[in-house]
């Protein structure tokens, strides 16, 4: 089948959600992906840093072969003899004491939710039913109906109320805008370390420290959304590093399993967790022993094979590179690690065709809203293939 063929089987039987650059892709290794024509691109989305590792990492590949040949499925009903060594690797790695596994980002958000809201009740004191989190606006958390009750982006909202109460919404990277959001029935603050779906926002410096330590004075419990920026994806472990603080909650997701396998979690480092009794919250494939295992190698590697100061070498490199591409379509070049975007003129007539021409010079990218180009390949990308993206991107944005 050619390319056109794959596209009209998908709009006639699929539902019309996403608007995808018209490449098929048939398989992946490393930074690199393949077309059904053949054609070879370096993906600088990293299916949006759920493929931090690379495609097809071999050591992941090699436990999800094992473990699908031995154990798949327990449901929590019963034990498995990968959750307890998933746990504990993963608190350790991210100094945390607790950790409740679900499967996609969003749920990792709506089980932060539940279990804040009732820390909120049982610890905390605030009266039944009256707990608000704070929010920020331009946030991206997910797609369920209450996490798009909070976003403040029209097309992720519009048409899908009524919606959750509970939430307030203020500026991003203004921290006496929380101080001020504050009341008594307060339970939580939930924010993006860096927002992604924004654009790549980049608070200032200072800001994650400070509302830290808006959080600890007034008891709420401080929640970094760190699914995407989570993972090495900084050049950190965590984003939080750069400012040298903890969350007492923090979801990642994505990059947990390299890509092969959604899984994702929520990680406590106050006892918010132990509020949540038996029945209260679970989900059928949460925790099972196929992603547990998965998971297990996907963190082993990010550290073993050094992915983590790779992002944060090879994103130093990539930004100054981009930095001296002189153009006058480019407004604005910002990152940190690998997650890097390329802001563009209003002039310069958006970014998706930018993106076609990328696609055609063998680099594939994704724009965000209308003017941002996305650059956040995986992490494992090398000095020579950083050289060769730039030589592309210099070409497509001086020509
Ligand atoms: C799509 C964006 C990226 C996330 C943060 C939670 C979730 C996400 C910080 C939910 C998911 C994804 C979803 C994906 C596009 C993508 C995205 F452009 F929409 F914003 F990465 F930049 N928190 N982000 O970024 O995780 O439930 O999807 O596992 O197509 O919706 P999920």
């Amino acid at each position: 089948m050619n390319t056109q063929e794959y596209l009209d089987l998908e709009n006639e039987y699929g539902a019309h959600n996403y608007k995808p650059l018209d490449v098929v892709l048939t398989k992946g290794e490393g930074v690199w992906v393949w077309d059904v024509d053949g054609k070879r691109y370096l993906d600088c989305l990293a299916a949006y840093s759920a493929v931090n590792q690379g495609h097809c990492h071999p050591a992941i590949m090699k436990t999800m072969m094992a473990q699908a040949q031995k154990l798949t499925l327990t449901s929590r009903a019963f034990r498995n003899d990968q959750l307890g060594h998933f746990y504990k690797e993963i608190c350790e790695l991210t100094r945390s004491h607790k950790v409740l596994p679900m499967n996609s980002g969003a749920e990792a958000v709506e089980t932060v939710i539940k279990a804040v809201r009732k820390w909120s009740y049982q610890i905390k004191g605030i009266p039944e039913d009256k707990a608000e989190i704070i929010v920020c606006a331009n946030n991206f958390h997910g797609r369920t109906i209450t996490i798009v009750g909070f976003s403040t982006d029209p097309t992720a909202r519009s048409g899908f109320g009524p919606f959750t109460p509970g939430f307030k919404i203020i500026p991003f990277g203004d921290a006496d805008a929380l101080e001020a959001a504050i009341t008594p029935n307060t339970a939580g603050f939930l924010v993006e370390p860096i927002q992604g779906e924004a654009g790549v926002i980049i608070p200032k410096a200072g800001y994650l420290k400070a509302a830290r330590e808006i959080c600890d004075r007034h008891n709420v419990v401080l929640i970094l959304d760190e699914i995407q920026t989570g993972l090495g994806r900084t050049g950190r472990l965590l984003a939080e590093e750069h400012e040298g603080i903890e969350a007492d909650l923090t979801l990642v997701g994505k990059a947990l399993s390299g890509g092969f396998y959604p899984i994702s979690a929520v990680l406590s480092n106050k006892e918010v967790m132990d509020v949540l009794q038996p029945g209260e919250h679970g989900s059928t494939f949460g925790g099972n022993p196929l992603a547990c295992a998965i998971a297990r190698t996907a963190i082993r590697v990010l550290k073993e094979e050094k992915m983590i100061e790779n992002a944060s070498e090879m994103g130093d490199y990539f930004l100054a590179g981009l930095k001296n591409i002189q153009s006058p379509h480019i407004k604005e070049v910002r990152g940190r690690g690998l997650m890097i975007a390329m802001e563009l003129f209003p002039e310069a007539g958006g970014a998706r065709p930018f993106c076609y021409k990328l696609a055609e010079k063998g680099m594939l990218c994704k724009e965000t809203h209308v003017d941002t180009i996305r650059f956040a390949p995986p992490l494992v990308i090398k000095k020579d293939e950083v050289d060769w993206a730039l030589e592309q991107i210099a070409a497509v944005m001086t020509a």
